[in-house]
């Protein structure tokens, strides 16, 4: 039974009245609480997974639907469909996607990793980072997940962490994405493009960089698909600190304009989530809370979110659109 008020703050998008749901526990008072039973994920769900993480999920028919990034033993690292009656337990296919290519030279990308996946028009857009003589952005679809096809790679290598917008703004498709080099980047600022088609991107405006003394004072990157809403583009993305044992990844969350989204409103000078749990301090990458995807329903105002743990397993965590606004807007520091 649903016993929520209804929010303040309106989300755009379908109702999810099953989208995966646990209310804040009793003794806390956090903007974002973690599932307890995380992870949801375990880094085996497949025969030959090293790693189950960085993944996207969406409403589909009467249940869920998502792309996974799924690291193998041989540690290539690729992109597999997975299937949930309830957001929480997943089938995830064995198999990598088969992807369809109309030009040959780009069926010899060497690796796929940390998909976005959203609804624009008519058909499932997922973006992802693509290697292709680097790290660039690549673009398919599917209708049913069970056939995908590939459309184009977005930009030049190197970039990491295209995040399309869920309608177009002004007439054109709208990215986000976040030039990088070919390693371990050491810096990183969000830009929005914009294209007519899917296909050539251009207009490149800077959205927002890193912040010194901050959790995101090294490199940031757009997460989930940004959530429209009556206050802004709702952007959770993920920041990285450099301590002396390494990168440390925590989520953040800013207001971006409605109709200009690389002029950013307000943004949380504090983390929503940072990696405090077991799962998410250790494992292939310690220190790793990493979020691809969001799930929103607009009825309820409750957001479920998607997130990598320690580049090793999924966990999932639970936010409140009136109480995560306010969150932002008390807290921001631009
Ligand atoms: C980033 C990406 C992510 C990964 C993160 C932490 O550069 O490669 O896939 O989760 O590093 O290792």
């Amino acid at each position: 039974m649903n016993n929520s008020v209804s929010p303040h703050v309106q989300m755009v998008g379908e109702s999810i009245p099953h989208i995966p749901w646990e209310s804040r526990p009793a003794n806390s008072s956090a903007v974002m609480w973690r599932y307890s039973h995380n992870p949801i994920i375990p880094r085996n769900a497949t025969p030959t997974a090293n790693s189950i993480f960085n993944s996207a999920a969406v409403p589909f028919q009467d249940g869920f639907a998502g792309v996974f990034r799924v690291d193998d033993t041989r540690r290539t690292m690729n992109l597999h469909v997975g299937h949930s009656k309830n957001g929480l337990d997943w089938e995830i296919a064995p198999q990598p996607i088969d992807w369809q290519f109309d030009d040959p030279e780009l069926s010899t990308m060497v690796h796929r990793y940390d998909p976005r996946v959203v609804w624009i028009e008519d058909r499932y857009y997922v973006t992802w980072c693509n290697g292709y003589h680097g790290p660039t952005i690549g673009i398919g679809y599917t209708i049913d997940f069970a056939e995908f096809f590939f459309v184009e790679n977005a930009f030049l290598p190197h970039n990491r962490n295209g995040v399309l917008f869920p309608r177009q703004i002004k007439g054109r498709y709208a990215m986000l994405s976040r030039p990088s080099d070919t390693g371990h980047t050491p810096f990183g600022d969000i830009f929005y493009s914009e294209s007519p088609d899917m296909i050539h991107w251009g207009k490149h405006r800077f959205v927002m960089g890193p912040k010194a003394w901050r959790w995101e004072s090294t490199k940031i990157g757009a997460g989930p698909i940004p959530i429209e809403t009556s206050e802004g583009w709702l952007l959770i993305y993920h920041g990285v600190l450099t301590s002396c044992n390494g990168f440390v990844y925590s989520m953040g969350a800013a207001l971006l304009d409605i109709d200009e989204p690389w002029k950013v409103i307000y943004r949380a000078a504090p983390y929503l989530l940072s990696p405090q749990r077991p799962y998410e301090c250790v494992g292939d990458v310690q220190n790793v809370v990493f979020p691809c995807a969001a799930l929103h329903d607009p009825d309820t105002g409750r957001i479920a979110i998607y997130y990598g743990a320690a580049d090793t397993v999924t966990g999932i965590a639970f936010t409140e659109i009136d109480s995560l606004i306010d969150f932002i807007k008390s807290n921001s520091e631009l």
